[in-house]
C-alpha cells in the first residue's frame, strides 16, 4: 500500500519505520518541505534502522491509499487544510495524537475521517527516536463513509501491533483524554515523571470527580471509582516516561494542552459546569508556555 506519513517526529518516524518493514510504500511529509527524510529509530529490542524516505512529493501524496497524521494535536487541521485540495477524494485520514478538537475543525473535510489514540511511546534521544514502550492503537471511524475501512486495523496492525478497531471510537478518545488531563499537567506542576504522581492521590482524586461529572453529562458514564483505576494503571505502566506535557514545557515547545484540558473546559462551559481544579491546571500550563520565547514547533 501507498502510505504518507504526515508528521517526521518520534512517533512518525516509528511509523514509517515499521510500516517500510512490513513492505509498504512509504514517504514522510515534513513542515518545512524537504525532498527526504532521514529516519534513526532504535526498537523495543535495541536494534537501529536507519532509511532514508522520500519526502513531501504532491505526486506520492495523491496516489497514497492512506494518510496517516501523526502531527501534534494543535499543527492538525492546518496543515491538513493546507494539502486538501491534493488529496484524493476517497483517501482515508487518520489522526493519531493526544486531545480531542481536532475532529470540530474538519468539520468540511470530505475524505474519509479516522480517529486513532495510541499508547506506543517514542522520544528524541539526542538525533535518535527510541521507541521506548509498545502499546495498543484504537482506531475507528469518525464520518459514515469511514466506517467499511475496518481492514486498515489489521493493515496496520501487522505493521506495529497491537491495533484494534473499535466502531465507536469516541469512547476510547474520551478515556485517553481522561488520562491526559490528569497526567500531563500534573507533571508539569510536580516537574516529575508519570509515576512520581502517586505522590499526589488528593489531587488525583479531584480530577477525577471532576471529569466523572463531565463523562457523565457527555454521555460517557465513567464514575470517578473507574476513571481513578484507569488513571492509576497509566500511572504505573508507565512510571518511567516523562509526560508528553512536560517535555514540551522543558523543550519550550507548544504543549497540546489546549485539545486536553481546554478541550475539557470547552465542553464544561457549554454543560453550564466548572470544574475548578482542571482550570487551575490549564492556567498553570498557559502560564508557563507565556513564559518562553515560542520556537518553531
Ligand atoms: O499520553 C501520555 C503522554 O505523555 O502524553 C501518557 C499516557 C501520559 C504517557 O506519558
Amino acid at each position: 500500500m501507498k502510505i504518507t506519513v504526515l508528521g517526521c517526529g518520534a512517533l512518525g518516524q516509528v511509523w514509517l519505520t515499521a510500516l517500510a518493514r512490513q513492505g509498504h510504500d512509504v514517504q514522510g511529509w515534513l513542515r518545512v518541505p524537504q525532498p527526504y527524510c532521514s529516519v534513526n529509530v532504535t526498537d523495543l529490542q535495541g536494534e537501529v534502522s536507519n532509511h532514508t524516505f522520500i519526502a513531501n512529493d504532491p505526486l506520492f501524496l495523491a496516489r497514497s491509499d492512506l494518510l496517516l497524521v501523526t502531527l501534534k494535536a494543535p499543527q492538525v487541521s492546518p496543515a491538513i487544510k493546507n494539502l486538501q485540495s491534493v488529496l484524493r477524494a476517497d483517501m482515508p485520514v487518520l489522526l493519531l495524537h493526544n486531545g480531542m478538537g481536532t475532529l470540530e475543525e474538519l468539520r468540511d473535510l470530505t475524505q474519509p475521517l479516522l480517529r486513532g489514540i495510541t499508547t506506543h511511546a517514542a522520544m528524541h534521544d539526542g538525533t535518535v527516536i527510541r521507541h521506548v514502550a509498545a502499546g495498543i492503537t484504537h482506531i475507528g471511524p469518525v464520518s459514515r463513509d469511514a466506517a467499511p475501512l475496518s481492514h486498515l486495523a489489521d493493515l496496520l496492525h501487522q505493521a506495529l501491533p497491537d491495533v484494534a478497531w473499535h466502531d465507536d471510537i469516541a469512547s476510547a478518545c474520551w478515556r485517553k483524554l481522561a488520562v491526559n488531563c490528569v497526567i500531563n499537567p500534573l507533571t508539569v506542576e510536580h516537574e516529575c515523571l508519570n509515576g512520581a504522581l502517586r505522590a499526589w492521590p488528593e489531587q488525583i482524586d479531584t480530577l477525577c470527580d471532576e471529569l466523572a461529572l463531565l463523562l457523565t453529562r457527555e454521555g460517557q458514564h465513567m464514575d470517578a471509582e473507574t476513571l481513578r483505576a484507569i488513571i492509576y494503571d497509566v500511572i504505573d505502566t508507565t512510571a518511567a516516561n516523562v509526560s508528553s506535557m512536560l517535555q514540551d514545557i522543558r523543550t519550550q515547545r507548544q504543549t497540546e494542552i489546549d485539545y486536553i484540558t481546554g478541550y475539557l473546559l470547552r465542553r464544561a462551559r457549554s454543560q453550564g459546569i466548572t470544574l475548578p481544579e482542571n482550570s487551575r491546571l490549564y492556567d498553570l500550563v498557559k502560564r508557563k508556555e507565556s513564559q518562553y520565547e515560542r520556537q518553531p514547533i
